[in-house]
């Protein structure tokens, strides 16, 4: 018979960054681990500065009971693409913008990924998203988590239906009085921002 596997008691999630600049991004990655409970670890691991910590990082990170990697890093941002060719985990790339090329340098580096070595790569500075996928990932298998990810979908419908009130109610306001013209177009069709800007816990990306 079989023993049975223990659950891991470390963490399930490390967050790691070439520099401790890039913490100001990949905070949000933290901090919506934080949010759902699930147990996460915050390194700095740099490709360039310290390879042969970073190779020993990767290699590791499995057999420590970590299921998910969040890699951010910005510029030559070689970080998320050598930590999945030494690991078998999913990697989660996180582009974080310096103050030149807006991020697109960082970008480019993480998402155009060789075959066969695949980098899940996030928007520039979406560490956010990084986090929540970590957290969808992690709850294929645990139907709690499963149920809180479903939660935090009715939160963002409820926030994305209450600015959808709000504008109407503008819409209707401002089209008062002017004429309809081909059917008065007030707000039809246009979003209420960028949609990726809330943070913090229930917040909503
Ligand atoms: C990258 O170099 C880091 O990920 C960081 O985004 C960038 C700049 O690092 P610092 O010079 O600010 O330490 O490896």
């Amino acid at each position: 018979m079989a023993a049975a596997r223990s659950a891991p008691t470390g963490p399930l999630v490390a967050v790691v960054m070439g520099s401790s600049s890039d913490l100001s991004v990949m905070q949000d990655a933290v901090d919506v681990l934080a949010q759902f409970g699930v147990t996460h670890e915050v390194r700095v691991v740099s490709a360039h500065r310290t390879p042969d910590d970073m190779i020993a990082f990767g290699h590791a990170a499995a057999g420590r009971g970590i299921r998910v990697v969040i890699a951010g890093a910005g510029g030559a941002a070689h970080l998320p693409g050598m930590l999945a060719s030494v690991t078998p985990l999913p990697v989660i790339g996180v582009p974080v913008a310096l103050s030149h090329l807006d991020g697109l340098d960082s970008l480019l580096s993480i998402v155009q990924m060789p075959r066969g070595v695949p980098v899940a790569t996030v928007a520039v500075n979406g560490s956010r998203n990084a986090g929540l996928l970590a957290v969808r990932i992690l709850a294929i298998g645990d139907d709690q988590l499963t149920h809180a990810m479903e939660e935090f979908q009715l939160e963002i419908a409820d926030t994305a239906r209450a600015q959808d009130a709000g504008l109407s109610e503008a819409g209707a306001s401002a089209g008062r009085g002017a004429s309809a013209g081909r059917g008065g177009s007030a707000g039809r069709g246009e979003s209420a921002g960028r949609g990726d800007g809330a943070t913090g816990p229930g917040g909503h990306g």
